[in-house]
């Protein structure tokens, strides 16, 4: 109803005030056919990683199957999530990218 629906904002508002927002983490998936190389530009594309920082994740999703990204709040963890998964499609590219709650 009208009433529940206000009641939730007035509860979303209250609690904006006093407690952080949930936040997600960012995973990205191993998988046996991306290259490694469009895996280091996607990390430097959308996760603002230098090639140091990109090549070094990409080698621990390589080698032990999935590793974090980041950690946002959720609207920006769907945007990452999307982007990512839209931009490898588009390049043909299995890879994924998952969100999973942070705590
Ligand atoms: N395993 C891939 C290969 O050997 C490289 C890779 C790394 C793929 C990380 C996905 O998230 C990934 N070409």
């Amino acid at each position: 109803t009208n009433m529940s629906i206000e009641g939730e904002k007035q509860l979303e508002k209250q609690r904006q005030k006093t407690e952080p927002p949930p936040m997600y983490k960012v995973m990205l998936n191993n998988d046996d056919y991306t290259p490694m190389d469009f895996v280091i530009e996607v990390l430097m594309k959308f996760f603002a990683m230098d090639s140091d920082k990109a090549n070094q994740l990409m080698l621990t999703v390589h080698y032990q199957g999935k590793a974090v990204c980041g950690i946002y709040t959720a609207e920006i963890a769907e945007t990452k999530v999307m982007q990512v998964n839209q931009y490898s499609r588009k390049h043909q590219h299995p890879l994924m990218c998952t969100t999973e709650p942070a705590q």
